[in-house]
């Protein structure tokens, strides 16, 4: 099945009981049983619930595995994962990632005994230099949040082959339509599904693909016996989202190489960041493994203040300033001082994340609207 026919049809059936083409929202804690043990495969709704079992089996096939795991959130996703470690084992991640990702590994796993590394993982031979016996895990985001750097995801997943370490993959600024790690040599695929899966803006919801029977089961049992369980309308939500994931990211990495290519030229825009660019470092990475360049870009301005960004912030109309990404709708935010505040400044100038940097979820409105939108702001400064 190609990739517009499985987000409608893959792992959705009609209900049995009553032909509904939309998978029910099973509102329910628990199942009747005929007897002790005598049930219908579901006992109680932290371990299974049907609507829950439909999205799965679907992101499994949108990811090219076998088993999709879901979760109340993209970190609850994560924390899964971090769960597979002990006390003593190391992760090495980019430097440059999601702020809340940067927040669990070092306040809460940190604390646990878990040892986080942070490097450029552009550049695969930093990444293969600081790996040692106690090294387990390798946590990939590409394109990087919000810097939109590139990770080679085949290199990096061979070169944890090579030293027997588990490979994650932040997917959530691709999304399936635009990269499928686990084609490459990934063991697990995560998304917040906040992002562009759910794609309204109405629901906070993760998810974690695998297709290694071993590596699902564990994660299964992780995600009973902790119960981070997403619940079954957010489910319906999410599955209702994905059937048009393909023709919304199509359309919003339109507009954003058209909103790049605008800033690129702007006098106010100091650099822009954009994998879509010949000029990006990563640019010949990312046309060989996404399918186009995503809708993410981030920008610096010349007049490199806080106060200007804020300006910038303020004056928009149609991109509104908000947290999260992936929606239908066009978000403007400032990483310093939102998404990327628990980082440390010094660790964030480190990677150009600097006080004026701005970045953009391009959404699917008409692109001419939008860059009207970006030009108007950018006078105020
Ligand atoms: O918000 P939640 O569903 O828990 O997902 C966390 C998360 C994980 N990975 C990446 C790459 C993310 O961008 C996020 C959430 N990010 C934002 C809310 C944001 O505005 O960047």
């Amino acid at each position: 099945m190609k990739f517009a026919t499985k987000t409608i049809h893959a792992g959705i059936e009609p209900d049995p009981s009553t032909g509904a083409i939309m998978t029910p929202i099973f509102q329910t804690s628990t199942y009747a049983q005929e007897g002790s043990g005598n049930h219908k495969g579901f006992e109680y709704a932290r371990t299974q619930n049907p609507t829950r079992s439909a999205l799965e089996k679907n992101l499994a096939a949108l990811e090219n595995g076998t088993d999709a795991i879901c979760f109340g959130s993209g970190l609850a996703a994560m924390d899964a994962v971090m769960k597979l470690l002990k006390p003593n084992d190391e992760i090495i991640s980019t430097n440059d990632l999601y702020g809340g990702s940067y927040r669990q590994m070092v306040r809460v796993y940190e604390p646990f005994g878990l040892k986080p590394k942070f490097v450029d993982m552009s550049d695969p031979k930093s990444v293969e230099k600081i790996i040692t016996k106690n090294t387990k895990l390798l946590w990939i985001e590409t394109p990087t949040n919000p810097m939109l750097n590139i990770v080679d995801i085949e290199k990096i997943c061979k070169i944890a082959k090579k030293h027997n370490i588990l490979t994650c993959v932040d997917n959530t600024f691709a999304s399936p339509y635009l990269q499928n790690p686990l084609d490459l040599g990934a063991d697990i695929v995560l998304h917040s599904a906040t992002k562009y899966i759910g794609g309204h803006s109405d629901v906070v919801h993760g998810c974690l693909i695998v297709k290694d029977a071993e590596l699902a089961a564990k994660l299964h049992f992780i995600q009973n016996a902790c119960g981070a369980v997403p619940g079954p309308m957010d489910c319906f939500l999410i599955l209702r989202g994905i059937k048009t994931l393909h023709i919304r990211v199509q359309r919003a990495c339109e507009n954003a190489a058209i909103v790049a290519k605008f800033l690129k030229k702007h006098p106010k825009v100091s650099s822009v960041n954009y994998p879509g660019f010949k000029s990006h470092p990563g640019h010949k990475i990312a046309k060989a493994q996404m399918r186009d360049f995503g809708a993410m870009v981030s920008f610096d301005l010349k007049s490199d203040s806080f106060e200007n960004a804020q300006k910038v912030l303020s004056n928009t109309h149609l991109f509104t300033c908000a947290e999260s990404l992936g929606g239908v709708e066009s978000l403007i935010g400032h990483p310093a001082s939102m998404t990327h505040a628990s980082i440390p400044k010094e660790e964030r100038m480190k990677v150009g994340l600097t006080d004026s940097l701005i970045r953009l979820s391009i959404g699917i409105e008409d692109v001419d609207d939008l860059i009207e939108d970006l030009e108007k702001a950018l006078e105020q400064i």
